[in-house]
């Protein structure tokens, strides 16, 4: 007992003789901060909530399967609230702790905040998806063409709306409902949608509305209720949890919902007739491969689409097939595929 007790103090010594003498001391005695191949720390900054917000949980998904198929990555998932005027101070706070290699996030306004953040901690690397940002060399972006999502989502709200399907009715609308209004929503993913329909129907009109938050789905479906009043009975939200609202009015209303980014036929068959995908679980996987191997461009962006693999739809659902009518789904196919080959012309807005 004795000796196996002072074997294991001798190998406790051994292997904090080996700790001090890894440590890293330069001439001055002082300790530097060298890059361990040994260890790489992500925090995934959450602007807003996860639940009810595909980008953000395909992005944790994407950052948590990577970590788990490499030992040496950490992942801290954190989740800042829907207070847009506190992102800069909280991200700062965290990044002060000087722990994360890298600040991987997902939405359009944060590359101006890793900016701000970054002139305090120029050593911070920062990654951000659905944005687009250049000239920065600790960020680097990558854009999805959600005109082009929109625009496929759009023209298969217009050839519903325009349909005989059950819930259509004879006025040519539809509508859209956002939380709030920002320029790659206002530029490209609601003209997209317009675009879109129109190519189903030059006749087809928008009702838009605006619920000013990320969250109220109470608020989304007093609007829904007055667009579908109003004569909309295909719609389109960009509206993170508040879209819930929309889906619950449009199933106990009579209307459809053509939905962004994520597979959401199940939360309302025969309502939800068509769901677009985004690959952000796939893009994050990638970049955080790159990120690991240091082969991140830092400064430049990257914009991601159809062509590329980045978006999609899914029309291999059964809840697709057996809601939506054949001959809307071989139009729709059609002009998917000619979407994918660069058939449809139309010039990308700058934002
Ligand atoms: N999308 C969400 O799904 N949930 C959110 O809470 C959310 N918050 C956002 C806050 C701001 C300030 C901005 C500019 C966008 C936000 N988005 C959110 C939109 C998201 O980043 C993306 O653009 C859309 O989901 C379209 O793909």
């Amino acid at each position: 007992m004795k000796k196996s007790k002072s074997i294991f103090t001798t190998l406790l010594l051994a292997v904090a003789l080996l700790c001090v003498s890894a440590e890293p001391v330069s001439a001055g005695g002082k300790k530097e901060a060298v890059e361990t191949s040994s260890s790489f720390s992500v925090l995934v900054y959450i602007t807003g909530m996860l639940a009810g917000s595909p980008p953000y949980e395909l992005m944790a998904a994407g950052a948590e399967s990577f970590a788990a198929s490499h030992s040496n990555v950490s992942v801290k998932i954190y989740e800042a609230g829907f207070n847009q005027a506190e992102w800069e101070e909280q991200l700062s706070s965290l990044v002060a702790s000087g722990e994360f290699d890298l600040v991987l996030g997902s939405n359009p306004s944060l590359p101006e905040i890793c900016a701000g953040v970054g002139k305090r901690f120029p050593n911070q690397k920062f990654i951000i998806t659905d944005a687009s940002y250049t000239g920065n060399d600790s960020i680097c972006t990558y854009m999805y063409n959600q005109y082009e999502q929109s625009l496929y989502l759009g023209y298969l709200a217009g050839l519903i709306t325009t349909s005989r399907m059950a819930k259509a009715n004879p006025e040519k609308k539809i509508g859209f409902i956002a939380a709030q209004e920002y320029p790659l929503l206002n530029k490209h993913i609601v003209p997209g949608f317009l675009d879109g329909a129109r190519m189903a129907d030059p006749g087809i009109s928008l009702d838009f509305r605006v619920v000013g938050n990320w969250y109220d789905a109470n608020k989304a479906a007093d609007l829904a209720s007055s667009m579908i009043a109003g004569g909309a009975d295909v719609f389109a939200a960009i509206a993170g949890g508040a879209a819930q609202g929309l889906i619950k009015t449009a199933a106990e209303q009579g209307a459809y919902v053509v939905f962004h980014n994520t597979n959401e036929y199940s939360a309302a068959p025969g309502v939800i007739v068509g769901c677009g995908i985004m690959e952000q679980k796939k893009l994050v996987e990638e970049i955080l491969l790159d990120a690991l191997e240091g082969k991140i461009q830092y400064g430049t962006s990257r914009t991601v689409g159809v062509k590329e693999g980045y978006l999609g739809f899914i029309a291999d659902d059964p809840l697709y097939t057996s809601h939506v009518p054949e001959d809307i789904r071989n139009k729709f196919n059609s002009f998917f595929a000619d979407v994918k080959a660069g058939k449809i012309p139309y010039s990308l807005p700058p934002l």
